[in-house]
């Protein structure tokens, strides 16, 4: 291992290297399925892997406590009104490092410790970060929980208005990882104000479907928004939040220097390129298919005997109950991973299993739909998904993972760059 930082990655560390490249191929090979995953474009990837990463910029643009920060000012505040323009916000931080970040940020900046919120229970499809026991929202405060009503799998607002009526939460929480239908933020809004709460959404998993207008926006509902950046908005593995004027001061000091150090600026320029691509019109068309492809892939299963909590989707993402099947998560993902194809196993409200095990699977279409599959390729996979799960012979899995691997390559991602010239003579 040679110190010289001259030296590139592949030369100077090619143990390193190698498992990158692994994850690489797997990442081109297989069917990548999970909700909350994407494919950052290289665009993004090369922004992270720039000198940006060397530089302390604690504080925000302009109000540094480090000096050489006229360069990565520029590229915050561009990050900065490139995201208020893409949703329409009064107030945006960059800052935070994750959505588990984002929350926890913005929750110490609404709510005292021990007070309470309102946020959807984890196994009904709600977050970790949302006061579940074992993360530490659910110490630091109150934290009481809404689920979805068992028979329709949807949210039942009157239900929730009647929780909050009783618990008098001071922050009530919508949002989720694994709700497939669209939230009422106008609903909850009036909720939170009824019984004197700050609303707040976490639109971690849809926030790309709202940047392409296939989605609500909660903007004009939540005094606050929270979000990562890597899943439909397809940007870094990150975090940001908006919120009204009124809570940008608290909000910023919350974010620093309450919860986090110096700011990843080489992270936060990948978020400036995410953001400007979600501006395009070419974003629109990718959320837009990301539905249709969902929707797509829904049917399909559902055509094959299927269950799908709530009976579909209208989102990204889709909650299979496998009982009907009598497999649970744990089997099915162990066995759709053989077959090249990637799933979370995931509880379905009311599980009767353990979240270890869960009589679920949670599927989406951001990563593949990234790669320029439609609705013709969501039926293959629904039936690659199927066949895999309806045997699970190892003849079965191989020939699978064959055709996987297949359509994948019909699909390629991250091709080797060619050089300009070579590229501008073949597109002429
Ligand atoms: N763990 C993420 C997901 O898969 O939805 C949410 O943080």
């Amino acid at each position: 291992m040679t110190l010289d930082h001259n030296t590139t990655l592949r030369d100077a560390d090619p143990a390193v290297a190698r498992l990158i490249d692994r994850e690489l191929g797997r990442q081109r090979h297989g069917l990548e399925l999970i909700a909350s995953e994407n494919f950052a474009s290289r665009a993004v990837i090369d922004a992270m892997g720039t000198p940006l990463t060397n530089k302390y910029a604690e504080g925000y643009p302009g109000r540094r406590y480090y000096g050489g920060c006229e360069v990565v000012d520029e590229i915050e505040q561009l990050a900065i009104d490139r995201l208020k323009r893409l949703f329409g916000a009064e107030h945006a931080n960059v800052q935070p490092h994750s959505g588990a970040q984002a929350n926890f940020a913005a929750f110490m900046a609404l709510i005292q410790p021990g007070e309470k919120l309102l946020g959807m229970s984890l196994p009904h499809g709600g977050h970790l970060s949302h006061g579940a026991a074992v993360n530490h929202s659910g110490t630091v405060w109150k934290a009481v929980h809404y689920g979805v009503d068992p028979a329709t799998g949807l949210i039942d607002y009157d239900v929730v208005r009647d929780q909050a009526r009783q618990e008098r939460p001071r922050l009530i929480i919508a949002g989720g990882s694994a709700y497939a239908r669209i939230i009422d933020f106008a609903a909850f809004r009036s909720i939170a104000d009824e019984v004197g709460a700050i609303f707040l959404v976490d639109m971690a998993h849809f926030a790309g479907l709202v940047a392409g207008g296939v989605y609500p926006s909660p903007v004009p509902h939540a005094q606050v928004v929270t979000s990562t950046t890597h899943k439909t908005l397809r940007g870094p593995r990150a975090g940001l939040i908006l919120s009204i004027t009124e809570h940008a001061k608290a909000i910023d000091k919350s974010v620093f220097p309450g919860t986090q150090g110096g700011p990843l600026e080489h992270v936060i320029a990948a978020k400036a390129v995410a953001f400007g691509e979600a501006l395009t019109d070419d974003f629109k068309a990718y959320a837009r298919q990301v539905v249709e492809n969902a929707k797509a892939l829904a049917a399909a299963l559902v055509e094959r005997g299927f269950a799908i909590v709530s009976g579909g989707t209208e989102t990204h993402l889709m909650l299979v109950d496998l009982r009907a099947k009598d497999l649970t998560g744990k089997v099915a993902e162990k066995v759709l991973d053989r077959a090249g194809i990637t799933v979370n196993k995931n509880t379905i409200p009311d599980d009767p299993q353990s979240p270890f095990v869960t009589s679920g699977i949670r599927l989406g279409t951001p990563a593949l739909t990234t790669r320029g599959m439609g609705t013709s390729e969501m039926e293959r996979v629904a039936e690659l998904i199927d066949r895999a799960l309806a045997r699970q012979d190892e003849d079965t899995l191989a020939r699978v993972k064959g055709e996987v691997e297949e359509l994948t390559s019909s699909f390629p991602l991250y091709q080797p760059q060619r050089p300009v010239a070579t590229r501008i003579r073949r597109s002429a």
